[in-house]
């Protein structure tokens, strides 16, 4: 992110938050360092996994490579877990730009992923063993090839075991899979009864004796809409908007999950592209909201994301390595992952560093901040471990970005081109309780990159 991207973020978040009465940054979108797209959270060992698509950086119109995973046990802070799987996966597929909303589910220890293979080549499935891959393709071809409107897929397995698929646009297809997930049976269906204003992104859950048909609605700009049945093939009765359409939002596209006893919607927006500039491109990001439903089971409305957004359901533990790309809210940095090199040696174990992502792009003034971390009765000294450029400083702050400085870390070993090293720095008395932390870097420019923390 540039830093006029970055002055623009802080005055649009600033300026939210003070419309909010609030002192606090907005914590949307939930990813600040990529463009993010199409949430598929899916929960797993209480754990939300967030499987998204990604917009490039300079994409005008869809130009999306590959697909992403965040992991979240707070629904606030959020780690990145970088690309999972692209269209390179198939070998099949004769182009890599075209990677649209998957999804994922888990069945038997085993991970499915969904792919949409844009122009009319059909829907592909990849398999892995865990929920971060490798994702690998079973068939070596299309599992559907129906129509030219083949995206947007979405699996729902019922309490009986059975599995649907569904997809589409502008209505809504779908078939029953069998126990293997990656074959089929029976007709493909076309639903008769596609709700009113359904556009495209199904996404079917089940609550109570209720089934949900949430989806992509009205164009454009686009809400998410929903409907209810007594039966996963419907028919699907429209029962109104869990958000409202508005001109913030020209693409929308809904995740729904509940975690840790509370629902949520997930959806995205053209927010964090607005504050770069009025005109429009397909540079989306992944929003989050809590989803409450009303005593009869139909939903409530939200006019638009809170600022706010989700409360976290758990403090973070500030005691256990944190990966640096954890983080509920950053400015200006970026996330890489590098395969081991020749040259990149870890002195303090004398050995060869393994692969490892982490935080770069580090200039004066970014920072990235973790929500609600539990101290308790304090901490005395902190840990960094980091790979220094033309070096700088890590001030470590609580509750705000101009907030208590707790330590400071002076990372001096200055331009040695990137070797990773152990910091480590004294704890003032102010770090007590829970707090939000803030990592704000210091230095002229580049000043290292930034692989984990953790609080002794
Ligand atoms: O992200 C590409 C396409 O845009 C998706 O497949 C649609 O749901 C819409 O979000």
């Amino acid at each position: 992110m540039n830093s006029r991207i970055k002055t623009l973020f802080g005055s649009f978040f600033l300026f939210a938050a003070l419309l909010m009465g609030s002192s606090v940054y907005a914590q949307k979108p939930i990813i600040q360092t990529k463009y993010t797209a199409d949430p598929v959270p899916m929960v797993y060992n209480n754990t939300v996994f967030l499987y998204t698509t990604h917009d490039a950086d300079d994409a005008m119109g869809f130009k999306m490579f590959n697909w992403l995973l965040y992991t979240s046990t707070d629904m606030v802070n959020w780690t990145d877990h970088g690309v999972i799987a692209s269209l390179k996966n198939f070998d099949w597929v004769p182009y890599d730009n075209g990677a649209w909303a998957p999804h994922c589910i888990e069945r038997n220890g085993k991970f499915y992923f969904y792919c949409p293979i844009p122009n009319g080549i059909g829907i592909g499935v990849l398999v892995a063993d865990n929920p971060y891959g490798p994702f690998k393709d079973p068939l070596g071809k299309p599992l559907i090839q129906n129509s030219h409107h083949d995206i947007d897929p979405a699996v729902f397995i019922d309490d009986d075991g059975q599995a649907y698929l569904y997809w589409g646009n502008p209505k809504v297809y779908y078939v029953k899979l069998n126990e293997d997930m990656i074959s089929y049976s029976g007709e493909i269906m076309v639903e008769e009864t596609t709700p009113k204003n359904y556009q495209e992104g199904p996404w079917v859950w089940k609550r109570n004796e209720h089934y949900y048909l949430a989806y992509a609605s009205t164009c454009c700009p686009e809400g998410i809409g929903y409907a209810m049945s007594s039966s996963p093939t419907g028919p699907w009765e429209y029962k109104g908007m869990i958000m409202d359409a508005t001109e913030l939002s020209r693409g929308n596209h809904p995740g729904i999950i509940e975690f840790k006893g509370k629902w949520y919607c997930f959806g995205h927006t053209y927010d964090l592209l607005k504050l770069t500039t009025t005109k429009f491109y397909e540079r989306r990001s992944v929003m989050l909201d809590e989803m409450i439903y009303n005593p009869d089971g139909t939903i409530q409305n939200r006019a638009y994301w809170t600022v706010e957004g989700p409360t976290q359901v758990e403090t973070l533990n500030p005691f256990k390595r944190v990966e640096a790309e954890t983080m509920a809210w950053s400015e200006g940095v970026k996330t890489r992952f590098e395969t081991e090199w020749e040259g990149d040696f870890d002195w303090a174990r004398g050995a060869k560093i393994a692969d490892r992502r982490f935080v770069t792009s580090i200039n004066n003034g970014d920072y990235i901040m973790v929500k609600g971390a539990n101290f308790s009765t304090g901490a005395k000294s902190v840990e960094v471990s980091v790979a220094s450029l033309y070096g700088g400083k890590i001030e470590i702050r609580v509750d705000k970005i101009d907030g208590p400085l707790i330590a400071t870390v002076d990372v001096n070993t200055s331009r040695e081109g990137g070797i990773w090293r152990t910091f480590t720095a004294p704890v003032n008395n102010k770090a007590k309780g829970v707090r939000d932390v803030y990592f704000v870097f210091k230095g002229e420019k580049d000043l290292f990159d930034f692989d984990w923390w953790k609080f002794n």
